[in-house]
């Protein structure tokens, strides 16, 4: 089966109607949506996908940001697409990421950084189910 990676396109993106050029980046590298929806943050949802963050200085602000509005979720797959879809986002920080990058090209803030991408296999497998059931995935690799 061809990698998977869980990527977020984050309250900003939605409200500056990115939505389009930041789908568009991501399907002309080749790598295929298999799962999409727009869907809002709950606070547990906030507390579980970013669990290696709650408890640092900045979750506050993080949290307050990934529920204040809807986010559009997706599911990608393709020949290594994690980091893959980590190089066409660029670094954490848009200050630092090169132009050419989804945060290089179209972001400032570290907070309001646009979208997410998982960072390993082991992230990948844990956020996904988090965002979607089995049933709302199609994968390239599977008949229809
Ligand atoms: P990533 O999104 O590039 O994987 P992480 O370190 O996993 O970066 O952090 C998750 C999110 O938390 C970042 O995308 C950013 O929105 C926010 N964040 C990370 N570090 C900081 C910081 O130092 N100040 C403010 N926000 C931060
Ligand atoms: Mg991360």
């Amino acid at each position: 089966m061809p990698e998977r990676t869980l990527v977020l396109i984050k309250p900003d993106g939605v409200k500056r109607q990115l939505i389009g050029e930041i789908i568009r980046r991501l399907e002309q590298k080749n790598l295929r949506i298999i799962g999409i929806k727009m869907m809002k943050f709950d606070s547990a949802l906030a507390d579980d996908h970013y669990s290696e963050h709650v408890g640092k200085d900045f979750y506050p602000a993080l949290k307050d940001f990934i529920i204040s509005g809807p986010c559009i979720a997706m599911v990608l797959e393709g020949r290594e697409c994690i980091i893959t879809v980590r190089n066409i986002i660029g670094n954490t920080d848009p200050v630092n990421a090169l132009p050419g990058s989804i945060r290089g090209d179209l972001a400032l803030e570290v907070t309001q950084n646009l979208i997410h991408g998982s960072d390993s296999s082991a992230t990948a497998e844990k956020e996904i189910p988090l965002f979607f059931s089995p049933q709302e995935l199609f994968s390239t690799s599977s008949p229809d």
